[in-house]
């Protein structure tokens, strides 16, 4: 396939610029966002979009779970297109490139193909998933797993919020629920740019992640239960204290995910202690444990131990212990073809790059069971993300962004 020419690049400023403007909606307090799935604020940043997608000439697609498919048309309207995308949606303390940067990126791609005057055989779709974070509704990467089979749609509409409000009802609320089927779609290709959210590139000196893998996840959501008490005038002998069955399971975690130390993680970041009163013992404790590994059997392995800590822990105590799985996927192995893509695009561009396994989670993983998927990575400052200090440089977004108009340019086929 005719590949793009190394002069071809993205508008790195208008990126920057379109960062910067997205960044303005769902502010958080400390620099970065609170854009939070199916919150008005995300209607906003979706409105952004939509709105920008139509004056680079797109037409706007929309399903029953929200996920937007921003269409340019190619030359044969019969070729399957080549979709490119990720989520506006951010946790509450979220960053300003999480997600965003491959759904604008994305968008960069066909301001620049308009830009160049290019026509290519495949129509390109810039896609937003609906709720990839999951910090509002649980699991993450709800609506690219509908889209993939891997959720129903009625199951995804019933999922609560802390406050008991359903996905379904939030979505028709801000007026983004489509009429699309979910998953009706079929795709030549899927490409996804997303910052590292990790310490390699960056550390390396390296401009581009080539993702060749994504790690499998695991949440498993705990609920120990004791006594309320008070905390001044129970015995310590009397008491059946549930924050104490949850202090001594997640020390365990810790011990479980580092015997399969350097790879395997695990914590727990969601945690509702009841009545989470000053001066009462806690009588229940709810929280979720997020195991990741590359490989299956050791994810496998920290379910199990997680589950026969949790109920050795709460025996000694006096404690009821019981678990549900809220989430989770298998690691994942990127189509070769189209991680060569990648490779192939930073090569001809000359950006330093090296392979490298997803951390974090992504819609690629869902939707690289439905088309051939490969991600681009850009280094983010420190690694760090789902922080609001989350932070990467100009250029790292424009050399991602090239990268991901290279790739996605050759497999949607430049027509001379
Ligand atoms: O949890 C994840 O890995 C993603 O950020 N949703
Ligand atoms: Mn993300
Ligand atoms: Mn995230």
């Amino acid at each position: 396939m005719a590949q793009p020419a190394a002069n071809m690049v993205v508008n790195g400023d208008r990126l920057w610029d379109s960062l910067m403007e997205m960044a303005k909606i769902g502010p958080g307090v400390a620099g970065g966002n609170n854009r939070q799935t199916l919150t008005d604020a995300d209607g906003e940043g979706r409105a952004l979009f939509q709105k920008w997608c139509e004056e680079a000439g797109c037409t706007m697609g929309l399903d029953q779970m929200g996920n937007m498919f921003a269409r340019r048309e190619g030359t044969d309207p019969d070729a399957l297109p080549v979709y490119v995308g990720s989520h506006l949606d951010t946790q509450p303390t979220g960053g300003k490139y999480d997600g965003v940067l491959g759904v604008l990126g994305g968008l960069e791609i066909i301001r620049t193909l308009n830009d160049l005057g290019i026509k290519t055989k495949h129509p390109i779709v810039v896609t937003n998933w609906t709720n990839e974070e999951g910090t509002r509704y649980a699991p993450a990467m709800l609506s690219s797993g509908v889209f993939a089979g891997v959720h129903t749609q009625d199951w995804a509409y019933a999922r609560e919020d802390a406050e008991g409000k359903k996905f379904g009802d939030e979505l028709e609320r801000i007026g983004w629920k489509g009429d699309e089927e979910v998953g009706a779609r079929k795709m030549h290709a899927f490409f996804e740019l997303h910052i590292e959210q990790g310490p390699i590139l960056e550390a390396e000196g390296v401009d581009i992640g080539v993702v060749t893998h994504g790690q499998g996840l695991s949440w498993t959501q705990v609920t120990v239960v004791g006594k309320d008490a008070h905390t001044g005038s129970t015995p310590m002998p009397m008491r059946r204290n549930a924050g104490l069955g949850m202090a001594r399971i997640l020390e365990a975690v810790d011990e479980i995910a580092l015997s399969h130390a350097p790879h395997a993680v695990g914590a727990a970041g969601h945690i509702d202690v009841y009545p989470n009163s000053r001066n009462v013992i806690p009588g229940k404790v709810v929280f979720t444990v997020d195991f990741r590994s590359p490989e299956l059997d050791v994810i496998r392995d920290m379910e199990v131990r997680l589950r026969a800590a949790a109920k050795e822990i709460c025996d000694t105590l006096d404690l009821d212990v019981s678990f549900e799985k809220v989430g989770g996927f298998d690691p994942v192995a990127f189509d070769a073809g189209r991680v060569q893509a990648v490779r192939g695009a930073a090569e001809r561009l000359g950006y330093s790059h090296r392979d490298i396994i997803s951390g974090a989670g992504h819609d690629a993983c869902w939707i690289n069971q439905v088309a051939p998927t490969a991600m681009v990575m850009c280094p983010c400052v420190d690694g760090l993300s789902h922080n609001e200090a989350e932070e990467i440089s100009k250029d790292w977004a424009k050399a991602g962004a090239d990268v991901l108009f290279h790739a996605v340019v050759e497999t949607a086929e430049i027509v001379e």
